[in-house]
């Protein structure tokens, strides 16, 4: 086995050493002292943590590091080229802790690996890392999770403290479901009704909600100060219930239909080619594009079974054109690839799990034609709301459910559509969608342990493609490592679930 997967991070690092010698220790005194620009910001999310998990009180100075001192410097020359942008390196050692990257992204990341080597004590004992050396990049530019909000709610705060918990396995894109057929959660101030009505209600008939335009603001604020991008997404031209029964004038009969509180899918559709329609799809892309400083905005385009074939593509044709007048790349589940009319660069996101691929799979290729490219999301591994065992409470069986936690990490971006390899996948993304989940505790169980799976596929270096994918990912030392960030999840009061294929230490029994 080799150094870097008995050090306790989770993803696993390209390259991890333990070094001969005394430990680090943290003594009273010590400062974190910073120089490039944004180490003062990723060093003031390194004190407020040290502050609130260890109780220690550490000062930010702009000076060079003295004996003892966690030192975060960003500089061109820390990493190799190909690694700036999110690459770091973390020295510990007696003399101190070093945490260098060509980016601030970079030495965020190298603070989250930082943070799994403290130990979980660290507020009584005293706090000492082993000596050690890591030198880390992602393997892909993008790791997501998705939560869905439009079937249960989810306030700011819950997202804020779901994106807390993401960092810490270097997802750095959170992909927000923000419209479905059970509700509407972002307030549109040119449609104002989709949220007085369509937001009104969610799943099993649950309280509902939305997002102000400050709210939205700041949980994108809030993200990209944790270096995760916000990607909404407003499903269209299905999934849109909610919608029509907010404004008559969007349904062919003139009729609005009753809000819905069910599960069923593929049932809604919004009109093509009507004046009125083409209105809302432009004004809420404009709204949302407006408060959304990432590059992508989703529409959808999913499991449109009440829209013709050619309705569909003519829709998609118009809507991603509308995504890029606002200055946006337009993004959307693999069925979009239908068209071949999309903007250049528009990307896919790949959900099928049926073997052989079938027509999903020259869907996922049509986005590459078109200069764009792929977010693997197989959801047999990948989709957070399918059970893990038989006869669960929550979640959904469906997709070669259950999915395990050895269903999670055994697969590979690369090897689900054949003629899609990595320079044609942007990263992966695991969803978890909200019919049976209520609360953002339950969320997090279902989303933890797995996503620390997905995480990993979307950071760490492929394995060796001369072997099939499960000899090729080691899961035993996978199992061990996560046992360890189990005691972290345990300390952070971040729920997850005890799978029985991981040797959970005593400390995180329930
Ligand atoms: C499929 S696959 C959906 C969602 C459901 C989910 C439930 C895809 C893009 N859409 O509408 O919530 O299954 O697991």
């Amino acid at each position: 086995m080799s150094a870097s997967e008995i050090l306790p991070i989770i993803p696993r690092p390209v390259d991890a050493e333990s070094l001969e010698g005394a430990p680090f220790v943290l003594a009273p005194g010590a400062r974190v002292s910073v120089a490039g620009v944004g180490a003062a910001h990723v060093a003031d999310l390194l004190v407020a943590e040290l502050a609130s998990d260890c109780r220690r009180d550490l000062a930010v100075v702009h000076e060079p590091p003295a004996h003892g001192d966690i030192a975060i410097v960003i500089a061109d020359d820390e990493t190799s080229e190909a690694d700036r942008a999110e690459g770091y390196s973390l020295a510990v050692t007696a003399e101190g802790v070093r945490i260098g990257a060509a980016s601030a992204a970079g030495a965020f990341w190298g603070v989250q690996s930082l943070r799994q080597l403290i130990p979980v004590e660290c507020a009584s004992d005293p706090l000492t890392i082993r000596p050690l050396i890591v030198r880390d990049h992602p393997r892909f530019g993008y790791r997501g999770a998705m939560l869905d909000v439009a079937r249960h709610f989810f306030a700011p705060d819950e997202v804020k403290r779901f994106i807390d918990a993401i960092v810490l396995l270097k997802v750095n894109h959170l992909h927000l479901h923000l419209t479905d057929d059970q509700g509407w959660r972002i307030h549109i101030e040119s449609w104002p009704e989709l949220t007085a009505h369509g937001a009104s209600t969610g799943s099993d008939g649950s309280a509902g909600g939305f997002y102000t335009h400050d709210e939205f603001r700041s949980i994108v604020e809030y993200a990209a100060d944790r270096f995760v991008t916000i990607v909404p997404e407003l499903d269209m031209p299905g999934h849109t219930n909610a919608a029509l029964a907010s404004y008559p004038e969007l349904n062919a009969s003139g009729v609005a239909p009753a809000l819905y509180t069910g599960s069923n899918v593929g049932f809604s559709t919004l009109l093509v080619d009507d004046e009125t329609t083409d209105r809302f799809i432009d004004d809420v892309v404009r709204e949302v594009a407006s408060l959304t400083p990432g590059p992508y905005l989703h529409i959808g385009g999913d499991e449109c079974l009440s829209t013709s074939a050619d309705d569909f593509l003519r829709f998609i044709a118009k809507a991603t054109a509308i995504v890029a007048s606002h200055g946006k790349t337009p993004a959307g589940w693999h069925e979009m690839g239908k068209s071949a009319d999309l903007p250049e660069g528009t990307v896919g996101q790949y959900w099928d799990f049926t073997v052989p691929r079938g027509s999903s799979a020259d869907e996922a290729l049509s986005f590459v034609r078109q200069g764009g490219a792929v977010i693997m999301s197989p959801s047999n591994a990948v989709y957070l709301d399918i059970v893990y065992d038989e006869g669960d409470a929550i979640g959904q069986d469906w997709a070669d459910g259950p999915t395990t936690i050895r269903d999670a990490y055994l697969w590979d971006p690369s090897r689900i559509v054949p003629g899609l390899g990595d320079a044609h996948i942007l990263g992966v993304e695991a969803p978890v969608w909200t019919e049976t989940i209520a609360t953002i505790g339950e969320v997090e169980r279902m989303v933890f342990p797995r996503l620390a799976a997905v995480a990993e596929v979307g950071w760490s270096t492929a394995p060796a493609d001369t072997e099939p994918v499960e000899a090729a990912r080691d899961f035993d030392g996978f199992a061990g490592r996560l046992a360890a960030l189990g005691e972290h999840w345990s300390a952070a009061g971040t729920e997850f679930r005890r799978v029985p294929e991981i040797p959970w230490r005593e400390s995180v029994r329930a």
